[in-house]
């Protein structure tokens, strides 16, 4: 197995020898890592041909930022940590934000990344690409790793996986400094420091007496809610989630990555009613969901005057209390948690009062039937909903397509009218609304699940990461790409009337995205009405071939920052 570096002739003696490049290699191959997103460079080219030559399968992006999100995402969807590799200082730069969004985000994640020599960067002595990038990744990440002995890759390498998928995951960055690859020691020597990391994320098994209190409170529930997050969708646990869900027959809403988790038409979906379900509700049981912003902290407006008690799963025990009081808290790994909740029903437990869910339900059939005519408009330019309404039955078609989105409009109107019905197949901008994910995010769907990908992106959200549709093209991959083009962030109708210049939020009107893809032999189309894109979109999926499609949206349908627009600090003297 182990890569054979040099041979030394020494009179009489033949020592086999290994370097850094070939124990980095040898250390990820034996832990079954096989992909790896970067960008190549000093001190880390040679070391991505090696890895090619050895069959992992080294994919070469545009921008580090989108090599590092690609990772972030294949960590999420495989539960492996997902790698990405850079250059030092800008290289490392452009990679942490990635870094810091999986850290956020929970997903394992590790930033591998060359460094300038020790020596002259801890004196500043001004090296290429000087910078002290271990210090500086460290409040980034969940852990980060220095190795300067050959015979630590081993070692470096175990440790930065464990600590990325084990307890809640996240980003580990792992400095390999460009000294440490040429270092050689013998290859029997090298062979013995690699380490299989053995049950990288151990099961945590809750305490029976946390379940029973989580049961107790259930049970004693008149209108529960259970709130599935992404870290429900992240444990794999699918099959138990649902019997549970089932069996306890509350209502349940899905977190924006969740969605599929059950799918999004189930009975007892409050998908369509989350304002009622969140106001309403006594008892709130939070699966793998955290109570931030997009929960509205558990408090205020939003979750009504009602009294609740919140019942919450999670891997993390400082989750608990972060924002509320969590009158029962189990903590454990979501799979574990749910198979013990599930085991202490037994087979008596009974659901639900019904009364509730034909309450909800009542609600979210009146919200679906009011939305049912805005998404058969077949209005040009389309507005956004005539657009979503024939997404929305072409991912119903094709349901193991994995959904990307990202924008403000593009996004909060996609997830509300575009329902999943298989887990994991929605992925977005994440805990941060962050832009950028887009095409990152599509190419490592695409590589590491080999289904088709259907990216829907806003015209700003898509600019972000839009060089990318060259790396596309490059591998062939099966994307279709959707930009919602309005003419800019949240409308193209903006205008400044101070000076020449334009708006802030306005880009080139008209603008034809269609004709990037067609620069690098992909295939480019410009919808201007739902049938056109519905064609589009279909021949896309079915071709596999790389598509961009520009739909050309109503600059003025969309709403500022879409559905968040009370978080937009207001000018008390902008009134006056
Ligand atoms: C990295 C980053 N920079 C800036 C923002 C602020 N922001 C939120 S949404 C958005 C773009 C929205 O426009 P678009 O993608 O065209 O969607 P639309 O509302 O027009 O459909 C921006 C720039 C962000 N969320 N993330
Ligand atoms: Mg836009």
């Amino acid at each position: 197995m182990l890569n054979t570096a040099t041979k030394s002739e020494a009179p009489g003696t033949e020592q086999e020898l290994t370097d850094g490049f070939h124990l980095v290699i040898d250390a990820l191959k034996l832990n079954g890592i096989n992909t790896i997103y970067g960008v190549p460079g000093i001190p880390i080219t040679d070391l991505g041909r090696m890895m090619q030559a050895e069959g992992i399968r080294v994919l070469s992006f545009r921008h580090e930022q989108n090599a590092g999100y690609a990772a972030s995402i294949a960590g999420y969807l495989t539960k492996k940590p997902g790698v990405c590799l850079t250059v030092s200082a800008p290289g490392f730069l452009n990679g942490l934000t990635a870094l810091a969004h999986a850290t956020t985000n929970c997903f394992p994640m590790i930033l591998i990344s060359g460094s300038s020599e020790r020596e002259i960067v801890d004196l500043q002595q001004g090296d290429y690409e000087e910078m002290d990038q271990l210090a500086i990744a460290k409040p980034l990440c969940k852990a980060a790793f220095r190795v300067l002995h050959a015979a630590d890759i081993g070692i470096g390498l175990a440790r930065a996986i464990r600590a990325a998928v084990s307890g809640r995951p996240g980003g580990v960055y792992l400095d390999l400094p460009a000294k440490l690859f040429g270092q050689v020691m013998d290859a029997a020597a090298g062979t013995k420091s690699l380490v299989k990391v053995i049950d990288a994320a151990p099961a945590q098994i809750p305490a029976p007496s946390a379940v029973k209190r989580a049961l107790d409170v259930l049970k004693g529930a008149k209108r529960p809610l259970i709130i599935l997050g992404k870290g429900a969708a992240y444990a794999q646990a699918d099959d138990d989630i649902r019997a549970f869900v089932e069996k306890s027959g509350a209502p349940f809403l899905q977190m924006s990555m969740a969605k599929g988790l059950l799918p999004d038409t189930h009975a007892q979906s409050a998908g369509a009613a989350r304002s009622t379900v969140l106001k309403d509700a006594d008892v709130v049981m939070l699966i793998g969901a955290r109570l931030n912003w997009l929960l509205s902290h558990g408090k205020g407006k939003t979750w009504g005057d009602a009294p609740k008690k919140f019942i919450q799963i999670d891997i993390e025990p400082k989750e608990m209390d972060s924002n509320v009081e969590i009158v029962a808290p189990v903590v454990g790994d979501i799979g574990s948690c749910v198979s013990a909740l599930l085991a202490g029903m037994g087979g008596s437990w009974s659901a639900a009062p019904t009364e509730w869910l034909s309450t909800v339900s009542k609600k979210r059939d009146e919200n679906v039937a009011k939305m049912a005519p805005k998404l058969m408009s077949n209005a040009s330019p389309m507005d956004y909903h005539g657009a979503l309404g024939v997404l929305r039955t072409i991912v119903k078609e094709r349901p193991d397509a994995i959904f990307v989105n990202e924008g403000a409009n593009t996004l909060d109107l996609a997830r509300g009218v575009i329902d999943m019905y298989k887990p994991r197949k929605r992925i977005d901008v994440g805990t941060w609304g962050v832009m950028g994910i887009g095409m990152g995010y599509s190419i490592a769907a695409a590589v590491e699940t080999g289904n088709p990908v259907l990216a829907v992106e806003g015209d700003s959200a898509f600019g972000f990461s839009g060089m990318e549709v060259e790396t596309i093209c490059r591998y062939q991959l099966p994307i279709c790409i959707v930009i919602f083009n309005n003419d800019g962030i949240y409308r193209g109708t903006d205008v400044n009337g101070a000076s020449s210049d334009p708006a802030t939020t306005v880009f080139v009107k008209g603008s034809r995205y269609d004709k990037m893809m067609e620069a690098f032999g992909g295939v480019g189309i410009n919808a201007t009405s739902p049938d056109e894109l519905k064609r589009a979109v279909n021949a896309a999926m079915d071709s596999g071939k790389p598509t961009l499609i520009n739909a050309v949206i109503d600059p003025a349908a969309g709403s500022e920052s879409g559905r968040i627009g009370n978080l937009n600090p207001q000018s008390v003297l902008k009134k006056k």
